[in-house]
């Protein structure tokens, strides 16, 4: 297992100095993030992220994401170009010695939250999300803003987007991405790069838009698209754990056996009603997942991908992006550390 550690840039408040500090760390993930959807990455931005990474001893060998242009999720004809630029971004990342590719296949929307900064009872904050709060709000009146999401539709693009979406169903979107998929294999295949597809989080529909990577059923449909280790997961446990009926154990030993994960996402999520969760930290006790029973899934199937804490808690009155915060990711990072390290003594 390699521990990595999301940095965003030169922007982040969070720096290369002190993610290099955190114990156990291995590397970065990172993108060109200000390159918009649908458009070629500059090799010079790809390798001077790397530069940067390894000036502190951190490998950059993990790209989250490379955005995926809503032309191609809604099928639309435009749908080669944009598979053009993504085929080669693949090379050019490749060029630069990167391994894994993490992506998602949500529609619009990326991660949804209801609130950023809910106040736990110790004075740290949390993301939370609360399905009935999120129905309430209503995307084509502007009153949604989210963090995870391509922030640059105007109300008039968005409006329109949700409107290209009303016949797309689950089918659809699952020809789509397997037109999608048959694309890029190759490519992938011959350039030695994992993809690695996101769950949806939450791994159900919201607006009325479909989302499909949410469940065993529906991964394993994935990864029959095309089956090769360059077409696989990133196994984002509190995404998938936010459905109280997804068993993430299993799905670790299942597709970590076929070599099916690349990466890790290593979140805990106490589970608030059916459809409602609250981001904690990551060790068990605070969560509905058992954060030992996953890493010894990881270990019991050999698993040597790349694995990150994610979403931690705001403390120490630490303000910056998000769940992305310094503090509370590197305690993550140590605890699953440490994890690993009493599973693999014997
Ligand atoms: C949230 C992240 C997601 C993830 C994308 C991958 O914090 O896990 O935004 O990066 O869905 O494409």
């Amino acid at each position: 297992m390699k521990m990595t550690f999301r940095w965003y840039g030169e922007d982040d408040p969070v720096s290369l100095e002190y993610i290099s500090q955190i114990p156990l760390m291995d590397g970065i993930v990172s993108a060109c993030y200000d390159v918009p959807v649908g458009k070629e990455w500059k090799e010079e931005s790809i390798n001077y992220i790397k530069s940067q990474a390894n000036n502190h001893d951190l490998s950059f060998e993990v790209v989250e994401s490379v955005p995926v242009h809503e032309d191609i999720k809604l099928g639309k004809k435009t749908r080669d170009e944009y598979i053009q630029v993504y085929i080669n971004n693949i090379k050019k990342l490749s060029n630069a010695g990167i391994k894994v590719i993490c992506y998602n296949f949500m529609p619009v929307f990326d991660w949804l939250r209801s609130n950023l900064s809910y106040e736990n009872t110790d004075g740290s904050t949390s993301l939370i999300y609360r399905e009935d709060e999120i129905l309430n709000m209503d995307p084509k009146k502007g009153e949604l803003s989210l963090p995870g999401w391509d922030s640059s539709y105007t109300k008039e693009s968005l409006i329109n987007l949700l409107d290209e979406y009303k016949n797309i169903d689950d089918e659809k979107l699952f020809e789509n991405i397997a037109y999608f998929i048959k694309g890029i294999m190759p490519t992938c295949e011959q350039y030695s790069v994992k993809m690695a597809i996101h769950p949806d989080d939450p791994p159900w529909p919201v607006f009325d838009l479909p989302r499909i990577i949410r469940d065993e059923k529906n991964l394993e449909r994935f990864l029959k698209i095309h089956d090769s280790e360059a077409n696989g997961l990133t196994l984002c446990t509190g995404s998938l754990g936010s459905d109280g009926k997804n068993n993430v154990v299993d799905m670790i030993r299942k597709f970590g056996k076929d070599k099916k994960i690349g990466f890790i996402h290593a979140r805990n999520v106490k589970l608030v009603g059916e459809r409602g969760f609250n981001e904690t930290a990551h060790p068990s006790k605070y969560g509905s997942l058992d954060m030992y029973e996953i890493i010894k899934a990881m270990y019991d199937v050999g698993f040597d991908g790349y694995v990150r804490p994610d979403h931690g808690r705001m403390i120490w009155g630490e303000t910056g992006k998000p769940g992305y915060g310094l503090y509370d990711r590197a305690l993550g990072a140590a605890y699953l550390g440490g994890l690993w390290e009493a599973v693999s003594k014997k």
